[in-house]
């Protein structure tokens, strides 16, 4: 029998790689997708004949209810969210709708449907903030810089205290940022790698950035969504840091992406404050001992050779625009 996984969150980054990873191991994957007046299926158009996409929405209740209901899931993997750091300043409220009462919601409602399905809740480092320790694991103390970082750890605890009230089997995993092809342009490396791209085809002259010396731990989505099914294939229910235990300042990813397209970045990167934030977290970077050795998962692709990815990927893309449309600020 094969097993049916829910993935709220299927059209965005993570939601298309575990779909595809899943559907590898022979599951029935059903995509939970809100409604909006334009579709955004760029990223899952190549499985939509093997996917279901089913309609429900974070902040409605009854919607996640009736899908559970009509499904019947084995695993939910709860991935939807506002995740943009940024755009969390600009609408605080909204963002905890999403990423605390809307983690809350697809527990209750899995624990009034049917409690033995298996959740994923996707935590973040984000959570860390202003670090506490170095390395960051399990159990360091977390302190939010953004209201994205402290929504994130209501959605954390929440998991945790229906994992503890209710012996439901759900996991949280706390990921470092990953990035991939398939990355929203306004995050910091798809922002450098489409950048690069426009300028060596002559289609921009500079590229205007934030924080240049903001440490991060980056790895690529493909290997992290395992990690997510991991988890859930366990005996019991535990909460995993998955990073690469490497930092790098955004400086780095700069210089690697304008020199893979043999440009200096220095001729084309202007620092502009409008992309500095109102409290930044400096450092990032986990340990990720406990996911290597109790779930056995590794990553495969370097910070170079995701850096490199990214760039070919969109100089890929865009060398068959004519004028392509412009990035997002
Ligand atoms: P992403 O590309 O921004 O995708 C977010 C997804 O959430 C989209 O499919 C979006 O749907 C959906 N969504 C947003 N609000 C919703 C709502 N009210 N109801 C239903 N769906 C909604 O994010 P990602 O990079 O794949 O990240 C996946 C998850 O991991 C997120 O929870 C994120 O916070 C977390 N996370 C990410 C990272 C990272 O480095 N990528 C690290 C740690 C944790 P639309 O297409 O309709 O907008
Ligand atoms: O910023 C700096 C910026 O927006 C990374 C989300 O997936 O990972 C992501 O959050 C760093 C920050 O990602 C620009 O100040 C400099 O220090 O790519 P980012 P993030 O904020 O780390 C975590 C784990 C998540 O959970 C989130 O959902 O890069 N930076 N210049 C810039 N960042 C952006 N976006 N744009 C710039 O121009």
């Amino acid at each position: 029998m094969s097993k049916t996984a829910v993935i709220s969150g299927v059209t965005g980054q993570d939601g298309s790689y575990l779909a595809e990873f899943l559907l590898d191991q022979g599951y029935r994957v059903v995509g939970m997708v809100r409604r909006s007046s334009a579709p955004n299926l760029w990223r899952i158009e190549h499985l939509l004949d093997r996917i279901e996409l089913r309609p429900a929405d974070l902040l409605d209740q009854l919607s996640i209810v009736r899908l559970i209901e009509d499904v019947q899931p084995d695993e939910f993997y709860n991935l939807a969210a506002m995740s943009f750091v940024p755009a969390s300043w600009d609408t605080p409220l909204l963002t905890g709708e999403f990423n605390s009462q809307g983690v809350t919601r697809v527990l209750e409602s899995i624990r009034q449907v049917n409690p033995k399905v298996r959740m994923y809740q996707a935590s973040s480092s984000e959570m860390y903030g202003k670090v506490r320790a170095v390395p960051q694991r399990e159990d360091t103390p977390f302190h939010p810089r953004s209201p994205y970082g402290v929504s994130k750890v209501f959605g954390h605890y929440i998991t945790m205290n229906y994992r503890e009230s209710y012996g439901m089997f759900a996991c949280s995993g706390i990921l470092f940022n990953h990035e991939s092809p398939r990355r929203g342009l306004e995050f910091v490396t798809r922002k450098v790698s489409d950048g690069v791209a426009r300028i060596k085809l002559g289609f921009a002259d500079s590229l205007a950035l934030g924080n240049l010396d903001a440490r991060r731990d980056w790895g690529f989505a493909g290997d992290y969504i395992k990690a997510m099914w991991l988890m859930l294939q366990q005996d019991s229910p535990d909460d995993f840091v998955v990073a690469t235990g490497e930092t790098h300042p955004v400086r780095e990813l700069v210089q690697i992406a304008f020199q893979h397209a043999d440009l200096d970045w220095e001729k084309f990167v202007k620092v502009d404050p409008r992309f500095l934030r109102p409290a930044e977290v400096d450092l990032l970077i986990g340990d990720p001992t406990k996911a290597r050795t109790e779930l056995g998962w590794h990553r495969d692709v370097d910070f170079k050779g995701l850096i490199t990815m990214m760039v070919d990927a969109d100089l890929a893309r865009l060398e068959h625009h004519a004028v392509p449309a412009q990035p997002l600020a």
